[in-house]
């Protein structure tokens, strides 16, 4: 038979005979939910605004370079933040039950199932923190994949095995034309040279297999189709200037590790220099060496494939040449 709450067992009453025991032991726990809250008070005042960078991220990479990166950083702040306040609320409880209620006899101490309020309090508050998740990373989510109508620069990212093109465009969709192109080959790497505080539309295609486009700083990959699908996303601005490396994130075939390309992100003035510079005709190398940046690709350098092993002519290859 199921024992009712409104049931009332001898160690109740042996409870509820010694009231001055039991307002000690309510006063006690009072007193350790007041320390665990004060804990978490002083830890959040210790450590500032900047909880993500003291707890290294909660594991999230830190150093994002664009407003959305940021804005995805904060929600998993955020989120871990939260998840730890009910942790240490969960913990807080189970250690109160060990300790207040831990074996002292043989009688069993005062059942609550069938409770109504206790519950309905386990049914709504789970659901409530994941409401509350779910609302702001639908936010967050839509905020990433917003596109605007007229972005400030398109580029469009043509992967194929295994390199990339980067092609500089003067409007959106696949109409548009390409007004400068960058084309990566065993011996260089490509660089995508891309402005600050100005929104960039990523327009991505494949020429053969599934690639996905990831720059680690961007926080952010996409996969990049083959056939007519253009995968596109936006980032509204970069605020960090320097270089970056970009990897392929999809496992593409035998050269996939070695399908890395360069994001350096310079002011819009050299911006418009350099774009000025290619569409004269000069090469990504001059381009960038006129603009006062180094030529070659600073965070990652070409893989040694051996593919010359096998080549009738190794003596002809030429040296660090492309685009
Ligand atoms: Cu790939």
């Amino acid at each position: 038979m199921v024992a009712r709450s409104s049931e009332v067992r001898p160690s109740a009453v042996r409870h509820s005979a010694s009231p001055g025991a039991g307002g000690r032991r309510r006063r006690g726990a009072g007193r350790l939910a007041g320390l665990g809250l004060g804990g978490v008070a002083l830890l959040v005042l210790l450590t500032g605004c900047d909880v993500g960078a003291t707890f290294d991220g909660f594991g999230w990479p830190q150093g994002g370079i664009s407003a959305e990166s940021r804005r995805m950083y904060d929600l998993w702040i955020a989120s871990c933040i939260a998840a730890l306040a009910v942790g240490v609320f969960v913990w807080g409880l189970i250690f109160w039950c060990v300790v207040r209620y831990r074996k002292r006899g043989n009688t069993l101490p005062v059942q609550t199932r069938y409770n109504m309020p206790m519950e309905f309090l386990y049914t709504i508050a789970p659901i409530l923190i994941v409401s509350v998740l779910f609302y702001y990373t639908a936010i967050v989510q839509t905020d990433v994949d917003k596109l605007s109508k007229n972005p400030d620069v398109t580029v469009e990212v043509v992967a194929f095995k295994w390199n990339w093109q980067f092609n500089y465009r003067d409007g959106q969709g696949p109409e548009a034309k390409t007004t400068a192109s960058t084309l990566g080959t065993s011996e260089v790497i490509p660089v995508l040279v891309l402005p600050t505080n100005r929104s960039i539309r990523f327009e991505e295609t494949s020429r053969d297999v599934i690639h996905s486009f990831w720059v680690p700083e961007l926080l952010f990959k996409r996969d990049v189709m083959p056939g007519k699908i253009r995968n596109v996303f936006e980032v509204s601005s970069l605020e960090t200037e320097g270089a970056f490396v970009g990897r392929c994130a999809e496992l593409c075939g035998s050269y996939h590790a070695f399908m890395n390309f360069e994001l350096r992100v310079v002011s819009p003035e050299k911006y418009d220099q350099f774009l000025a510079a290619k569409q004269s005709g000069k090469s990504t190398q001059d381009a960038l060496s006129a603009i006062g940046e180094d030529p070659y690709a600073e965070t990652t350098e070409p893989f040694d494939t051996r593919r010359t092993q096998d080549n009738f002519n190794p003596d002809k290859v030429p040296a660090r040449t492309g685009s």
